[in-house]
């Protein structure tokens, strides 16, 4: 599609809708942003707009979307709002911002998507890449638009690119020459219609794979697993339980076996993240990177050395035996599930921020067996209340200062603190990382003697 002189909308003027509006500029497109905030609210992003653009702020007028000749979409908006649906009616086309990029990229595509654990692999991906001296781009959901990094494309670059269910439900021209799909459980059910919808959006990732191309799955996870039936590419699987066509981790060691290649990577014990989700993520990105040529033994090292990334399991500080760990990425059950599994101490737990229509029962049987005390704030701390009612000692706190205040009271030493909020942050910050920094900061500012 020729973009020159087009009229073209970008809904949601943040991350992406920045990206997108420069990018359309760029292409000599006529570019309109509209957002529900304000010019107020937006005058950091308005600042950082390159060109002319027109802005149409404070709310979305249904006339501007259907007299647009092309829609890009910020993931972060419900693509079902009726302004939208009206556009599609009249045929204009809705395109998500990996949509645009795909039209222009060159080099080979490594697409993540998953529930959990895709910024560690899209992460873990790169760090391979970068062992490997390949030259290579890390992007997408793990929050660089893609359209930020065109510039820095070859046909030599692999592109490691984070997906979202989001992301993908807009996506159409998208081809992945590995696609990994990592787990697929009950997330951002308050923006898809069921569960099968959102497995259905993750799918899009295998759009126009070829026999030639490789699809990566889960074989300890179902809904990952079943993804394989009727894949066009070349289906490959991770494991961290058993053998199988693919990388997997059997006594002690990690495997590769794809055509009759078979390499002993390295020591289980020697990869350095924490958590048995985080050997599926390192099984998953190992196969990533050898599929795209690196070798086994700069994969190796990359796992020795990866430490993981901000606001996953990190590590913030010990106090008076207390140790205190960030998992604010843990936006839903699946996830919080996993932090608290991944830390052998006794927990305090702190939980709570926006429902994301989850059933916090699920949580029940874990907390009871690891939680010494549950800290709840945010929306959800009503539900939370209800769905964990009985499995561990509760106080409710009215902010994030007082939530770290009384974890610390009710530590013990060898205790873990634990971020874990099986929540969005929407209720009290602008995203998780944000979240994630406010928490940091006041654990770094806890003094002790409390
Ligand atoms: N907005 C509207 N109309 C609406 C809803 C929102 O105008 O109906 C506006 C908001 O006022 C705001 C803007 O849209 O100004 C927000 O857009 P956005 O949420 O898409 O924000 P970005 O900064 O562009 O971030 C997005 C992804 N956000 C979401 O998917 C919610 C980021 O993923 C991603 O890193 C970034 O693009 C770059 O690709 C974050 C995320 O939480 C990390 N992702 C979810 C997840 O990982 O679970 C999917």
């Amino acid at each position: 599609m020729k973009l020159s002189g087009r009229n073209i909308l970008v809904v949601g003027l943040a991350r992406t809708g920045l990206a997108a509006a420069n990018f359309l500029v760029g292409k000599g497109a006529r570019v309109s942003v509209t957002d529900l905030r304000t010019e107020d609210d937006l005058n950091d992003r308005i600042a950082r707009l390159q060109g002319k653009v027109r802005l149409l702020l404070g709310r979305h007028r249904e006339a501007d979307f259907t007299g647009a000749d092309l829609i890009v979409l910020s993931p972060g908006v419900p693509s079902g709002i009726p302004p939208l649906v009206q556009a599609r009616e009249r045929g204009i086309p809705v395109w998500s911002e990996i949509e645009l990029a795909c039209r222009f990229l060159k080099g080979t595509l490594i697409g993540v998507t998953g529930t959990n654990g895709k910024t560690t692999t899209t992460t873990l991906i790169g760090e391979m890449l970068a062992e490997g001296r390949r030259p290579h781009v890390v992007a997408g959901n793990i929050g660089v638009p893609l359209l930020e990094k065109l510039g820095e494309a070859t046909e030599e670059t692999v592109w490691v690119v984070e997906l979202s269910s989001f992301q993908l439900e807009t996506t159409r021209t998208l081809h992945c020459r590995v696609a990994i799909v990592l787990n697929v459980t009950p997330d951002h059910l308050d923006r898809h219609a069921s569960f099968e919808d959102y497995w259905q959006a993750k799918r899009r990732i295998l759009l126009n794979q070829e026999a030639s191309d490789f699809a990566v799955f889960n074989r300890d996870e179902p809904n990952s697993r079943r993804m394989a039936d009727g894949a066009e590419a070349r289906p490959l699987f991770f494991s961290r339980l058993e053998r199988c066509a693919g990388v997997f981790s059997r006594d002690g060691t990690i495997r590769i076996q794809v055509d009759g290649e078979s390499h002993q990577v390295m020591e289980r014990n020697q990869v350095r993240l924490k958590g048995e989700h985080n050997l599926e993520n390192t099984l998953a990105a190992a196969a990533a990177g050898f599929l795209v040529g690196v070798e086994p033994e700069a994969i190796a090292r990359a796992c020795r050395r990866f430490a993981g990334v901000e606001h996953r399991l990190e590590w913030i500080r010990d106090l008076e035996g207390v140790s205190f760990y960030n998992d604010s990425k843990a936006t839903n059950v699946e996830s919080a599930a996993k932090a608290m599994e991944a830390l052998e101490q006794p927990l305090v737990a702190i939980m709570g921020g926006t429902n994301k229509g989850s059933d916090f029962r699920v949580l029940r049987p874990l907390v009871k067996r690891k939680v010494r005390h549950l800290v709840l704030l945010g929306e959800a701390r009503e539900s939370l209340l209800e769905g964990l009612r009985g499995t561990a000692p509760v106080s409710e706190a009215g902010g994030f200062e007082e939530a770290v205040r009384q974890a610390f009271v009710e530590a013990l030493p060898g205790d873990a603190v634990l971020l874990a909020p099986a929540c969005a942050s929407f209720d009290m910050f602008r995203n998780y990382e944000e979240r994630g920094r406010v928490f940091k900061d006041l654990v770094s500012q806890l003094t002790g003697g409390e």
